[in-house]
């Protein structure tokens, strides 16, 4: 941490970046972090490689994302925030920075920075970032606190899942206190949704499929659901809650088809059941409750055998 807070104070340029397909926790991060450095005076890019999806348009500072970074740009600083493994943010963005910082709870997360900071007991890189600026004495803007209790509240679930911790609660209680509005936000995240993603909704929700002993079931999106809703894959985020609300489903499955013959895999688990080690013994990653991998073959194929690993994993539970 010291050693953090001695590189910004010492640094002028700073990248910062997270994960591709970034979620609330990737974007409340980087917007946090990029927002106080700005507010200490600091010269700053944030960068994600999908851009800053529209449906965070409300985050501070949301517009001055970028998917690019000029190739000639070199930092004195980068940050890699919520990533797991720096190719999830961009290879390129090692040699473009003096020193690297990885900040990170995901376990298993890459050593790729000069300075590594990662705490899988924290429930969101978002806590990270405000532990970060509580350590440089930063005063909490409104729009810092916004993007940190946004970050918060994103990869808790809304504080519904077991990583919703004290920390969690006292963290975003403070952000509250600091003047943050909660329906606002709340309002932004889960009431402002598009026309076309509850189309592709009711679409998906038709091939929801739920296994004879009732402890997983799945939902899928093909590439022609998309041109049927005029929808595209930003607008599946959350549709895996869906199955995972069935009374007695302990894991929720969702197939995501990213070409002819590949699908995204996705895995949200209940309580001690580790969805994380399912996925990276598939070659993806994740955490203990949220977690996927890409899977090849045709959608009948690759739910079989998705379905087979769930009943194993299932199976070492009884
Ligand atoms: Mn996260």
């Amino acid at each position: 941490m010291i050693e953090i807070l001695r590189l910004i104070e010492q640094s002028q340029t700073f990248l910062i970046a997270s994960h591709e397909s970034p979620d609330g926790d990737a974007i409340g991060s980087t917007l946090a972090l990029a927002n106080a450095l700005r507010e200490m005076g600091k010269d700053v890019v944030a960068f994600n490689r999908d851009g800053a999806p529209v449906e965070y348009a409300f985050l501070p500072g949301h517009a001055t994302v970028v998917d690019e970074v000029d190739a000639s740009r070199t930092f004195d600083a980068g940050f890699v925030l919520d990533a797991g493994e720096l190719h999830r943010a961009g290879s390129w963005i090692r040699e473009r920075c003096r020193c690297l910082v990885n900040i990170d709870h995901h376990p298993f997360s890459e050593d790729f920075g000069d300075i590594y900071f990662v705490d899988v007991d924290a429930s969101a890189t978002g806590i990270l970032i405000y532990r970060l600026l509580q350590s440089a004495g930063h005063r909490l803007s409104n729009d810092v606190a916004t993007c940190i209790y946004t970050a918060i509240l994103s990869d808790t679930g809304s504080f519904r899942y077991s990583n919703a911790n004290p920390e969690a609660f006292q963290v975003a209680g403070e952000m509250v206190a600091a003047g943050v509005d909660p329906w606002s936000i709340a309002s932004g995240l889960y009431e402002s949704q598009d026309l076309a993603r509850l189309r592709l909704l009711g679409l998906s929700l038709a091939t929801l499929r739920i296994s004879s002993c009732g402890q997983y079931a799945s939902l899928a999106v093909t590439l022609d659901m998309y041109a049927g809703a005029g929808a595209n894959e930003e607008h599946t985020d959350r549709f895996i809650n869906y199955p995972r609300s069935i009374r007695g489903v302990e894991v929720a499955i969702f197939f995501r088809q990213l070409a002819a013959d590949r699908f995204k895999v996705g895995f949200r688990s209940k309580g001690n059941i580790d969805v994380g080690a399912l996925a990276r013994a598939m070659s993806g990653g994740g955490h203990h409750n949220a977690a996927g991998a890409e899977v090849p073959g045709s959608l009948a194929a690759v739910q079989e055998w998705v379905y087979e690993k769930v009943a194993e994993l299932l199976a070492g539970h009884r």
